[in-house]
């Protein structure tokens, strides 16, 4: 069937942060090439790379980058992802910590004023809990504390398996509307103040100087 795809482009970068094998390799790879990697290799520097997808008759440009997991670097990007491993509780209990560090990290840009640098866009989008495919064992993470973990971030969530695939689609179908409607808000909000100015400087031309 022949789709009538819709004119512009949308590009969103995506960080995937998480602890040392929580997956974050593996995610990548299943999103760009529909592969699991055949063995573990331990990731020594950020590496993006770029798939394209068609959602509701729109393309998308992705560019998911993938970071190793020691230190948390933080920089322009649209949206984070937040992982663990489902049967790691300690990869769990450290995104309370990682989640803080990243609203410092945001809050020191924006009192530095530096613009450019701003990371205001940089929201965790999605808590994305790891092989599904496996037993979580005793003190594995159960999807009650998931889904609350979610709820106190705000974010959506998803259990994902790498290896077999599962959920995989559906989560970044759900990241991507969740992006694309944040960014029809913000272009809202922009044009309703940029609309409200307008009225503001026409009937109050003495605060002109202000705005
Ligand atoms: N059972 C199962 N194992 C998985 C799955 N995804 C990844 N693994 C295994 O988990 C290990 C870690 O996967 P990676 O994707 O390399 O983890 P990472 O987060 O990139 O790790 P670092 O690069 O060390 O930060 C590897 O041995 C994978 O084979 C999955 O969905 N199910
Ligand atoms: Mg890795």
């Amino acid at each position: 069937m022949v789709q009538n795809i819709q004119p512009g482009l949308h590009s969103y970068k995506i960080l995937l942060l998480g602890d040392s094998k929580v997956d974050k390799t593996a995610f990548q790879t299943r999103i760009v090439f529909d592969k699991f990697p055949p063995k573990y290799e331990y990731s020594i520097a950020d590496l993006s790379l770029r798939t394209q997808t068609i959602l509701n008759n729109q393309v998308y440009l992705l560019d998911i980058e993938d970071t190793p997991a020691d230190v948390i670097r933080i920089y322009k990007t649209d949206a984070i992802i937040l992982m663990y491993d489902v049967t790691s509780r300690s990869s769990f209990e450290r995104l309370r910590t990682w989640y803080g560090e990243i609203q410092q990290i945001k809050e020191s840009y924006k009192l530095s004023g530096l613009r450019e640098c701003s990371l205001e866009d940089a929201r965790v989008v999605c808590l994305v809990s790891n092989k599904a495919d496996l037993d979580r064992g005793g003190d594995g993470i159960s999807r009650h504390e998931g889904l609350e973990l979610a709820k106190e971030f705000d974010c959506l969530f998803f259990e994902v398996s790498c290896k077999t695939g599962v959920n995989i689609d559906l989560t970044l179908e759900h990241i991507i509307r969740d992006l694309r409607q944040h960014e029809q808000d913000s272009a809202g909000r922009f044009t309703l103040w940029s609309r409200l100015r307008t009225v503001i400087k026409c009937l109050i031309p003495r605060i002109r100087i202000l705005l």
